[in-house]
């Protein structure tokens, strides 16, 4: 399956893409919403998460939009990106529309196509409006998008499907073959522990420390606003749900828009499927996986005039390794471990 991610990042839309890239979703371009933060931002920043991830991936520029409750720099930092002002990159953006690159794709790779929105839907409702046949051809949306619980009416306070009312009613009334809604409400309980968190400051994988960097500002924000001790975002969820669909479950739903409010309500076969449960551990094992302190070591070392190949798996903690199978006796083998400790520390880098 080929994936398009449509994204206007903001926090946690970077720490989604570092996700989707490092778990090799294979992502054939990148098109850009306007949402969280201004638009000239988000195409910095998303120039910035693809050079930190060295994706080849291919990037499309999508219509400008100003949301009416205006961005929201207040929880992303003034650069978006935490207030990390990362040096600005030279990649370029590709010279056709996002929405003519999904047109395109949708006749390409008929079937074997998911578009992910993880902002508001502006720029896969135009490409419905400019060409409805794409609603057939492609295989699944997939949206983070939706505040709603069954015990409440539902209405557009949620930020991406309110940003862009009218998108929102065009994709969820147009024939897609499926849609998959992750809620706010579920996509949020995505915790992870500040001090898990805390302790990537040290991490010397390069997309975990800008993950650790950028989610600073987001921790921060949500303790003050939402007296979150951590960070709970819905976009990663989003992804994750795509990575392992155990992790978030969907029941099928008729979902009626006005221009107020929708209606949700169950049913048996519809084309739009809403979120429902979330398991939890297992997101943060996908995570803490993806994001940790080190990287997975191989080292060789000379102990007593023999090489032995040292395999370090440090992670939360302190050390593991597997055990060389060329050893002879257990001298040998405090050495291994003083040299695996010395690898940890950074010592020992050839
Ligand atoms: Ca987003």
């Amino acid at each position: 399956m080929k994936y398009i991610i449509d994204t206007d990042p903001g926090i946690d839309d970077a720490i989604a893409i570092c996700l989707a890239i490092k778990n090799h979703l294979d992502v054939i371009g990148f098109t850009l919403a306007t949402g969280n933060v201004k638009k000239e931002s988000s195409k910095e920043n998303l120039k910035v998460i693809l050079d930190t991830l060295s994706s080849t991936a291919k990037m499309y520029e999508g219509k400008n939009i100003n949301p009416s409750n205006g961005f929201a720099h207040f929880a992303h930092g003034e650069d978006g990106l935490g207030n990390n002002f990362f040096p600005k990159s030279n990649r370029e953006f590709e010279k056709i529309s996002a929405e003519d690159f999904i047109i395109e794709s949708a006749n390409t790779y008929q079937n074997d196509l998911t578009v992910v929105c993880l902002g508001p839907l502006t720029n896969l409702a135009s490409a419905y409006k400019t060409d409805p046949s794409i609603a057939n051809k492609i295989s699944e949306v997939v949206i983070m998008g939706a505040s709603y619980d069954e015990t409440a009416p539902s209405t557009y306070k949620e930020f991406n499907f309110n940003v862009d009312v009218e998108s929102t009613k065009v994709v969820l009334n147009a024939p897609f073959r499926k849609i998959k809604m992750v809620t706010h409400e579920v996509g949020a309980l995505s915790f992870i522990e500040k001090d898990y968190m805390d302790s990537l400051y040290a991490s010397t994988d390069k997309v975990t420390n800008f993950v650790y960097k950028i989610a600073k500002k987001y921790i921060e924000f949500s303790k003050e606003h939402n007296n979150i001790i951590g960070l709970s975002t819905p976009d990663p969820t989003t992804i994750a749900s795509i990575l392992d669909p155990s992790i978030v479950s969907f029941m099928p739903c008729t979902v009626k828009t006005d221009d107020n409010s929708f209606d949700v309500s169950k049913t048996d076969n519809s084309n739009i499927y809403v979120s429902t449960n979330f398991d939890l551990e297992k997101f943060r094992q996908l995570f803490k996986n993806t994001f940790k302190l080190k990287e997975q070591q191989t080292k060789k070392v000379m102990i007593n005039g023999k090489e032995i190949e040292i395999v370090t798996k440090l992670s939360d903690t302190d050390m593991d390794y597997d055990l060389p199978s060329n050893l002879e006796n257990t001298a040998d083998l405090s050495k291994v471990i003083e040299s695996t400790m010395r690898i940890n520390m950074g010592d020992i880098n050839e």
